[in-house]
Formats: structure tokens, C-alpha cells, sequence
């Protein structure tokens, strides 16, 4: 078979660029590993910024969203005993949106195969890109069904299967991938329990970092630093919530509100970016080309972005013969994308350096902590950073 476009990966990134083809009558195919059901309950992102927001309401994909989203104008440093609150709202008159990953997919799938009518595979194996610098590239998978291999020609693949896809695999060596290793581990973790603030929490503490961010009514997402690689079995429920409770501390503050744990996964904090996003007619989008550590919450807003800026360009390439888009697509996206890298890596002394081990760290984190809520302009910036508006992106 033929298609103009065939998406691998059903992610934020892949069912966006999908929905934005769909709408404008462009006929593509997605390709993904997981089940329908397995993509719309995997835990993940939480926070979405308003710039995000605003381009999937642009692209008639905000709906759910805009109703069932909570909104954030503050966030809280608890450090040496005491809560600091950070109100980020009233410095910018911008907001944060928190609303969970999998309800995001499960209404971009929605709208893109039962709305949108867009054609997609859930379950297959074994994705492999063909002739990707030639003018008739071309991408094969074992069939779940039939087990067959089956090969659908197009005119472009967009790479957006995440961190560990075919897209990546299929890599030219003419690609440069830069890395950056924090050498930390963070145990993410899912309770069962209502939120313990009304806003996200960041613990600097001497033992490591704990973080705090509501996902609903009844779940709250958790973190915790610990060695990279450390085993999540080390960690039985107890030992977690006497750990958040010890790190999060506030004497102003009410005590956490404990509840089950439902994950427990250690992330090694890592971040790459590959360089150029785009390999003939493979174009990547979203972790597939860049992996930002969750430090500051900044992975999905940018599958987002490339997103948009992917499916906008093969719009206007394949129904106008217009290639300003598609010709500017990795330049326009690696802007948004370092400045983000950047951010995540100063952000990350703020929540690391206590705990380092080194006092000469703990001293320059704790005077870049204090900056934040004695210098006006200085919390004027990390507003900026924090809510992805900095840029001229
Ligand atoms: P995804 O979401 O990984 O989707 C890729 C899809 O491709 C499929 N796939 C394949 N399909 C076919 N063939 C193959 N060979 C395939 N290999 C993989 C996968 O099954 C999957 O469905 O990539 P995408 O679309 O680029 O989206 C990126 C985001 O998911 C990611 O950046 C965020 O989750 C990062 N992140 C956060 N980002 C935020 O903006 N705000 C947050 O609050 C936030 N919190 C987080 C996070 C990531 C976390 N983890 C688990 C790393 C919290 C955590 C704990």
C-alpha cells in the first residue's frame, strides 16, 4: 500500500502530527507497538504549559482538555524546615496546566481514529525504515493479526516512537548525538491518594531531592532522588512515605497524605538531543529526538511543539508545495529544545546541589534558591523558563 505519510508511534508526538494531516485531508497511516488500551493508561507527563495548550485548541484538540485540566499559578520550595511559595501566576499573569498524559492520548487517539477517521495499527513488531534517502521511502512491521510482514510505501516517515524506537535504530551515521548524564536516579512514583498541596512541591533537602505534583482528584505523582539504578523493591511503601515525609517537611505545613503506591520505576536522569531532526525523508519529533530528563517537566511540551511544527510543514508541502515550513522544521524546534535543556540543567543544581555531598554546591544552590525570593528579577526569569515562555522561539 501507499500513503502520503506513515507516523511511527502513538504518542503525544505522533497522534498530533496525525490529527493536524487528518484535519487537512492528508492520508496517513500510524504505526504503534503498544495495545490501544496500554497507550491510554501509561503514566507519565502532568504538566503542560499554556503556549501548549493554546496550539492544540488551535488544531481543535484542546476540548477535553480545556474542560478537565486543572490550572497552576504556584508552585512551592520547602527547604531548611519551611514552605516557600513561588507565585509564578501573579509575576507573569500566566498558568500551568496539569492533566495526566494518558488522558491526552486517550483523547488525541479518539479524535484522530474515531473523529478524524485516520488509519492506525496497535500491536505491531519488528518497525524497520527503508530507503529513507531516497525520494520513495518506504516502512515494514509484522502484522499482530496475520503475522505477516507487511510494507507500506510513502512520501515521508515521521520518527516519532519515543526514546528507545525503530527511528532511532535506523539513525544515519552522519547523526550527532549529543548527551548529558546527571548521574542521578529518581524513583517516580504514583499514589493512590489525594494530593498532600495545592500546588507542585519541590523538597530540597541533605538526603536528595523529593518532588510533589498533583494528577487528579485521587492520584498524585511523587519522586524521590536516589542512586541511578538503584531497585524500586528497595523502596516497600513505608520506606517511601517516611522518605517524602522526611524531605518535604515543612513545620508550616501540614504532614503528606499517604495512600498506596501504584508505580514505583527508577528513571535515570539523562538528557540527548540529536542533531538534525531530520534524515532524508525521516523526520524525528519529540523524545525520538530529544529525551529531557523530567526535572522540569518539559518532555511532552516539546513533542508537542515539534509536533505542530512537524504536521503544519507536511500540510503545506503536500497540499500547497509550500516547503518554508518543513525546510525550517529542526532549526525552528532545536531553539525551543535547548533552551529547555538549559533550563532543566539549572534547575537541576537547585534540587541536586544540596544534596551533592559537596558544601561548596550546597552553598552556590542554596544562593541560586535564595535569589529566586529576594531578587525580583531573578524570579522574573526562572518564571519565564518555568512556564516556557522565555524565547523568541
Ligand atoms: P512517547 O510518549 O514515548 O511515544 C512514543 C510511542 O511510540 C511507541 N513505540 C513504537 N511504536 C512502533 N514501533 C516501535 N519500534 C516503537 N517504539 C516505541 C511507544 O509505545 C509510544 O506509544 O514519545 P513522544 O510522543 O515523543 O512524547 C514524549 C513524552 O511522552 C515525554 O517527553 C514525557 O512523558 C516526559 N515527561 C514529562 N513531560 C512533560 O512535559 N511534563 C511532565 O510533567 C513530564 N513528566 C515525563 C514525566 C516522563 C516520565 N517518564 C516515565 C520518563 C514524568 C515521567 C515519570
Amino acid at each position: 500500500s501507499r500513503r502520503p505519510v506513515v507516523i511511527v508511534g502513538a504518542g503525544p508526538a505522533g497522534l498530533t502530527v496525525g490529527n493536524i494531516l487528518r484535519a487537512a485531508g492528508v492520508d496517513c497511516l500510524v504505526l504503534e507497538a503498544g495495545t490501544r488500551a496500554f497507550i491510554e493508561q501509561r503514566p507519565r507527563a502532568g504538566v503542560i504549559e499554556e503556549w501548549a495548550v493554546r496550539g492544540l485548541e488551535q488544531r481543535g484538540l484542546g476540548g477535553n482538555l480545556t474542560a478537565r485540566a486543572q490550572r497552576h499559578t504556584e508552585c512551592e520550595f520547602r527547604f531548611d524546615g519551611r514552605g516557600h511559595r513561588f507565585d509564578y501566576g501573579g509575576l507573569t499573569g500566566r498558568h500551568h496546566w496539569v492533566y495526566p498524559q494518558p488522558w491526552l492520548v486517550t483523547d488525541l487517539v479518539h479524535e484522530y481514529a474515531d473523529v478524524r477517521g485516520g488509519a492506525i495499527r496497535f500491536g505491531v513488531r519488528d518497525v524497520r525504515l527503508h530507503d529513507l534517502d531516497s525520494d520513495r521511502p518506504s516502512v515494514s512491521y509484522t502484522d499482530p493479526d496475520s503475522g505477516e510482514r507487511q510494507l507500506v510505501r510513502c512520501d515521508f516517515v515521521a520518527g516519532c516512537d519515543g526514546a528507545r524506537g525503530a527511528s532511532r535504530a535506523a539513525l544515519p551515521e552522519r547523526a550527532r548525538i549529543s548527551r548529558h548524564d546527571y548521574g542521578i536516579g529518581w524513583l517516580a512514583l504514583l499514589a493512590e491518594a489525594p494530593p498532600s498541596s495545592d500546588c507542585v512541591l519541590f523538597g530540597m533537602h541533605p538526603d536528595g531531592f523529593a518532588g510533589h505534583m498533583a494528577r487528579g482528584p485521587g492520584l498524585t505523582r511523587y519522586y524521590l532522588q536516589c542512586p541511578p539504578g538503584d531497585d524500586p523493591d528497595d523502596w516497600p511503601d513505608e520506606r517511601v512515605w517516611d522518605e517524602l515525609q522526611r524531605r518535604l517537611h515543612a513545620a508550616d505545613r501540614p504532614p503528606l497524605t499517604r495512600g498506596p503506591l501504584l508505580e514505583k520505576r527508577v528513571l535515570d536522569m539523562h538528557n540527548y538531543v540529536v542533531e538534525p531532526m531530520v534524515y532524508g525523508r525521516l523526520l524525528l519529533a519529540g523524545d525520538a529526538a530529544h529525551l529531557v530528563a523530567p526535572i522540569a517537566a518539559k518532555g511532552m511540551n516539546l513533542a508537542l511543539n515539534d509536533a505542530f511544527l512537524l504536521g503544519d510543514g507536511l500540510v503545506a508541502h503536500l497540499t500547497e508545495g509550500d516547503d518554508t515550513g518543513l525546510d525550517g522544521y529542526a532549526e525552528a524546534c532545536l531553539r525551543r529544545v535547548w533552551d529547555y535543556q538549559e533550563f532543566s540543567q539549572w534547575l537541576s543544581e537547585i534540587y541536586h546541589g544540596l544534596s551533592h555531598g559537596d558544601p561548596f554546591r550546597a552553598g552556590t544552590a542554596r544562593a541560586r534558591l535564595r535569589r529566586l525570593f529576594t531578587s525580583p528579577a531573578a524570579a522574573a526569569a526562572f518564571a519565564e523558563q518555568y512556564l516556557g515562555t522565555a524565547g523568541a522561539y
